[in-house]
């Protein structure tokens, strides 16, 4: 981040009173937090601020401090204002009527009168300045951004950002691709901000919400965006009071019954190509149905796939919304693997080693499914440099995906940790590994179908006692003796 671009930032934030900060859709812990931080920073500098979102705040973060600041949508007009001089006679009484095409209002004075050299005009725009936050566009802001493209087009932007593939929508941009989250750049942009003494700008609250940032957008530190310098502004945030533990409870222990079965869900559909080193599972819009789990319940099963995913390169979630878009999270092990230039095949963008994108769903979830997977599995071919009839074979067999798993044979889940006491339980320490020598790996949750497998299974006696109760009552069983089951599920 270079100085002058902070420094610029700096200027517009304090000649500006009233700002517009906004969070992208389909909010993440990075956005959310990086956004209320702003707000509470803003707020100790006097200034008037608006805090908005298309979309709500995920349940699993409503224990950050602020949130109930986040408005969904914001009135934005250009307001032409009537100013009257009283520094001479007092003002009294006001009133107005409307006659015929015009708008009459009526100042009766305290002492003396009024004269036409008291009145003046000006427009009065809703907010001097807007500033988004963890938004790689203008479009992933959503509904504020849609229905208030006049007041986007006439007012000045900053854009804090961490996303490789932000084209600098803003009029100001401090865009740092190095930084693991977007948190992250406005905790370095505070010393520009305040001066010499930023740090006692931080309360406990701030800090709070920066570190959720940071540790939401590495997977509490997993993920390779993990640098020195994201795990050294962590480190000064939890001296600033940062409450550490309050995030790792509320975000990765705490999991409701509905997310947990879709976790299941998930895991269980888990399909793994080892010829291409990749993996890959979806969530279809039936998922969220049988399970009552919601979309934003997905957020953390990729990194769940990652970690699961041994000798992998390029993991893939493909989710299917009820409005039919179908959306694909990439993540790589390996920079050499680059998701963005994947994700670029299919117009998505973001990070060497996490990416995205979306496909509007016109044609059925399980081909888009199929065809994704088999543009990975040429991405692959191509870049591994594995002979072409294999990628088309792969591509080919890949609606039968069953077929190609030679074995369905692992079954290990436990809890990460097993001699912590139940206190856990309501986290989701599901780990599957593969055996060794397994071609292919797919994991089978316990139901009551595999009865038989009982003895094998009872390695689940590992996993807590809340999570098999979970799994046996999962509706997959239910679903797969409905006679019409729906064509995602088939794919089991
Ligand atoms: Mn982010």
């Amino acid at each position: 981040m270079s100085l002058s671009i902070a420094e610029q930032a700096k200027n517009l934030i304090e000649k500006s009173e009233k700002i517009l900060l906004v969070a992208h859709a389909k909010m993440d812990g990075d956005t959310l937090s990086a956004t209320i931080a702003m707000h509470l920073l803003l707020k100790s500098l006097g200034k008037d601020t608006v805090v908005a979102c298309a979309d709500p705040v995920p349940e699993e973060y409503s224990f950050l401090p602020e949130t109930d600041v986040m408005k969904r949508e914001i009135s934005a007009g250009k307001d032409f204002v009537i100013s009257l001089d009283c520094s001479k006679t007092r003002a009294q009484k006001l009133r107005w009527k409307i006659e015929g095409e015009h708008l009459k209002i009526f100042i009766t004075p305290g002492d003396g009168q009024f004269e036409k050299k008291d009145v003046s005009f000006f427009e009065h725009s809703d907010f001097d300045l807007i500033i988004s936050l963890d938004a790689a566009d203008k479009k992933q802001l959503g509904s504020i951004f849609e229905d208030n493209t006049a007041l986007f087009s006439r007012t000045p932007l900053i854009v804090f950002d961490h996303h490789a593939s932000n084209p600098g929508f803003g009029t100001v941009n401090i865009i740092d691709t190095q930084a693991a989250s977007t948190t992250e750049v406005v905790y370095h942009f505070l010393e520009t901000l305040f001066g010499e003494k930023w740090e006692k700008r931080i309360n406990p609250d701030i800090a709070t919400l920066l570190l959720t940032g940071i540790i939401t957008d590495t997977g509490s530190f997993q993920n390779p965006n993990t640098t020195p310098r994201s795990l050294e502004a962590a480190a000064d945030l939890v001296e600033l009071g940062a409450r550490q533990q309050e995030i790792i409870r509320n975000i990765y222990k705490t999991k409701n019954l509905q997310t947990l079965k879709l976790w299941g869900r998930v895991l269980s559909k888990i399909n793994t190509d080892p010829v291409h080193r990749m993996l890959w599972s979806t969530v279809s819009a039936n998922d969220l149905i049988d399970t009552g789990g919601i979309i934003e319940d997905t957020g953390g099963i990729i990194d769940e796939l990652l970690a699961t995913a041994p000798g992998m390169e390029m993991v893939l979630l493909l989710k299917e919304r009820k409005d039919g878009m179908i959306t694909v999270s990439v993540r790589t092990t390996t920079a050499l693997c680059d998701a963005t230039k994947f994700s670029a095949e299919f117009g998505g963008g973001g990070h060497t080693q996490a990416a995205g994108f979306k496909i509007r769903g016109n044609k059925p979830f399980d081909v888009v499914v199929g065809e994704v997977v088999s543009a990975a599995q040429k991405f692959q071919s191509k870049r591994l440099h594995l002979p072409s009839s294999d990628s088309k074979n792969s591509g080919e067999k890949r609606e039968h995906k069953n077929n190609k798993t030679s074995s369905i044979d692992i079954i290990e889940i436990k809890k990460k940790n097993k001699n912590k006491k139940n206190k856990e339980k309501d986290s989701l320490p599901v780990q599957i590994e593969a055996k060794p020598n397994t071609k292919s790996m797919s994991v089978q949750l316990p139901n009551k179908k595999k009865k038989k497998q009982k003895s094998q299974s009872s390695r689940v006696d590992n996993f807590s006692g809340m999570l098999e109760k979970i799994m046996n009552a999962d509706p997959i069983e239910k679903i797969k003796n409905t006679p019409n089951t729906p064509s995602s599920h088939k794919e089991k």
